[in-house]
């Protein structure tokens, strides 16, 4: 793999600067003093951690009970997290933030809103009565399928007042994708918009809820946000508009106090197999490792103005758009639209306007600027930024320098972030006030954190050596179970080695014990910063009436970090042409989303099995690569095959 060589032979270092490990939130001696503790004993940290970062109505005296692969965090301790996000920012010593922007919105044609810690409250308060007289109990679940605006943080932050989980589903998955998610989490009630913009469009989300909800269903509820304005059929007595029972709901909900082990939400993420995992998290390890996180690695501070630029629907948008930046009190944006509408300035467009101080977004996003080019940026002062981060995928050093340059102006820590959907917040990133960072590194774990590298026999590698990507010891947020799949949950991240959470992903480490992160080891790609099952795909092109079989793979892309190449068999008698290319990518979009359009289809008469009938996808992977295979074709079953499949490649 060239990324990986490429990645390997960096060897700049960029020390902190003076100015900002000087005023930093966690300065030298607390990063120091705390990772000891952090190695010593991780859970005496995470309880300190729990103890002055999160506010508890029962604080609790455990920290870490652990029977694997059960753990529970500060068991005994009763809190919620609408409570920590929200009402401690307006009472007592804090209430002076009363007044302070918590969102700052602004929709892709250009309306803005800006809501405070107070109003928010309200909006919350009021939006906890509306699911209330709907029905919502504690546990029960809601679906929220919305645009990118502020009533999705509302909706989220009422779920979590009266201990609801939340299932957020992406705005950009299909009818089908999200009636699977309904039906996986028994939904009781849906939050949707009639649709939000995108590209200068409305993009219509109501009509996707009505066909998921066709046949039987658990859900009882809809309430429909006006966004688009796009006229909607409303099912009498099921569908509801959000601004009517608004109008009448009560302000006052006083916040459920909820044992620390109670359900927060359910994400769905793509696994190795066709179907989704419903990722479980909790709510006080959870609380604790997002605040904690934010506090040190975003470095945040009163006046600062934050913007992560994901989508809420993904867990970025969960943990470090909402959650983890309110709980500190700060002011969050969120930006609705595409990055290039109406201009490819409109991000730094946005950070010049609202002043913003941290900014965090992904390679890919990184990648497509640098191909639209330097002037952009440059026609805009983002003399405000002081802190930049990326998170979704390995980042290549050019775009790290690219962003550093351009972006930063040589002037803004970047925190390289490593994390996953499983483990709810960050796990290996430079602190930036303390951290030497090296382009393409997430650097060093979090203090009371502990990755490993693993070899193929499960022993751990000394650096420098690279191998599997584990974590040896629980942490706070780290997912509960797989939605009604303990077996899966079970196979999938702990059936690799004992007692240790696998990864998926492969990783290095150097002699000065820098991880840098090489991506999946498994059948999962990740498409700009989005994982996406290579089996998902490949169910999705089979479900077409004329696809007998298909394999799905990755192939190295520039901007998009990985694309998808289909490998299909037609069913006898297909008529095989340009156009069934166009049907099947169109169906993969209406099946799963646009963002898993392949973007190569071909067609082949047969795919390359072993002998045992396992399609062997390294030789696909090589192929879709455009590279010569090397490795051992012994175990192929049919040589030709492979001839013929190169042969269909030169048209
Ligand atoms: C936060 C998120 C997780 C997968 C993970 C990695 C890759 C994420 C980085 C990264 C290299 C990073 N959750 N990944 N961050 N690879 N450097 N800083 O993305 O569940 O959607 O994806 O993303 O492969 O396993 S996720």
């Amino acid at each position: 793999m060239a990324d990986i060589e490429s990645l390997l032979k960096e060897t700049r270092v960029f020390k902190p600067g003076r100015e900002f490990s000087r005023k930093a939130n966690w300065n030298k001696k607390t990063i120091s003093e705390y990772r000891k503790l952090g190695e010593k004993n991780p859970e005496r940290f995470w309880k300190k951690m729990a103890l002055e970062n999160v506010s508890w109505f029962t604080k609790p005296k455990k920290s870490l009970e652990w029977k694997a692969p059960t753990a529970k965090w500060f068991a005994d301790g009763r809190v919620n997290v609408s409570y920590n996000c929200l009402d401690r920012h307006i009472e007592g010593k804090n209430a002076w933030r009363k007044n302070k922007a918590a969102i700052i919105w602004e929709g892709e044609p250009g309306d803005t809103r800006v809501i405070t810690y107070k109003q928010l409250h309200r909006e919350v308060c009021k939006f906890a009565n509306v699911l209330k007289s709907l029905g919502v109990k504690r546990g029960d679940r809601v679906a929220l399928y919305m645009p990118l605006i502020p009533e999705l943080a509302i909706a989220m932050l009422s779920c979590t007042r009266i201990g609801a989980p939340h299932s957020i589903v992406f705005g950009g998955f299909s009818s089908e994708a999200l009636r699977d998610r309904l039906d996986d989490a028994g939904a009781k009630v849906v939050v949707t918009a009639d649709g939000g913009y995108r590209r200068g469009a409305p993009l219509p989300l109501k009509p996707a809820v009505d066909a998921a909800l066709e046949g039987s269903t658990s859900v009882e509820k809809v309430v429909v946000v006006g966004r688009s304005r796009a006229s909607v059929p409303m099912r009498w007595q099921r569908d509801f508009w959000w601004d009517d029972l608004m109008k009448v709901a009560s302000p006052d909900c006083p916040p459920a106090k909820l044992p620390a082990e109670h359900p927060l939400f359910i994400l769905y993420t793509s696994g190795t197999t066709g179907k989704p995992k419903g990722i479980l998290h909790t709510t006080g390890g959870y609380l604790t490792h997002v605040a904690t996180t934010s506090k040190a690695i975003f470095d945040l501070k009163e006046d600062d103005t934050y913007w992560c630029t994901a989508d809420i629907g993904w867990i970025t948008g969960h943990s470090y758009v909402i959650y983890g930046i309110l709980a500190n009190g700060a002011t969050t944006l969120m930006y609705e639209g595409v990055p290039t509408h109406p201009e490819p300035d409109r991000w730094w467009d946005i950070i010049e306007r609202w002043g913003v101080t941290i900014f965090y977004t992904a390679p890919t996003a990184i990648r497509t600027f640098i191909r639209l080019g330097e002037e952009h940026p440059k026609k805009h002062d983002l003399s405000s930024l002081r802190l930049l981060g990326t998170v979704g995928e390995p980042i290549n050093p050019e775009a790290w320098t690219w962003y550093n340059r351009v972006i930063g102006k040589k002037n803004c820590p970047i925190v390289d972030t490593w994390w996953q959907t499983e483990t709810g917040g960050i796990m290996i990133s430079p602190l930036p006030g303390a951290v030497s960072t090296k382009p393409g590194s997430a650097t060093l774990p979090f203090p009371g954190i502990n990755p490993e590298i693993y070899t193929e026999e499960g022993e751990p590698a000394d650096p420098p050596s690279g191998g599997f990507l584990v974590v040896r010891r629980p942490w706070p947020g780290m997912l509960r179970g797989i939605w009604g799949d303990k077996k899966r949950f079970k196979e999938t991240y702990w059936g690799n080695y004992p007692n240790t959470y696998f990864t998926g992903d492969g990783a290095h480490r150097d002699k000065e014990g820098y991880f840098w992160i090489m991506g999946r080891v498994d059948d999962v790609m990740n498409i700009s910063g989005h994982r996406i099952g290579t089996m998902e795909v490949e169910s999705a092109l089979v479900s077409h009436e004329t696809v007998a079989e298909s394999a799905v793979v990755g192939r190295p892309d520039e901007i998009t970090g990985t694309a998808i190449v289909a490998f299909v068999t037609p069913k006898a008698g297909t008529n095989v042409d340009a156009t069934l290319k166009k049907t099947l990518t169109k169906h993969v979009a209406r099946e799963i989303g646009p963002i898993a359009k392949p973007a190569d289809i071909r067609f082949t008469e047969a795919l390359p099995k072993t002998r045992s009938g396992k399609i062997m996808r390294r030789l696909l992977r090589d192929l879709a690569a455009g590279k010569e295979t090397v490795g051992d074709t012994s175990t192929l079953e049919d040589l030709n095959v492979l001839a013929r499949l190169r042969e269909s490649d030169e048209d």
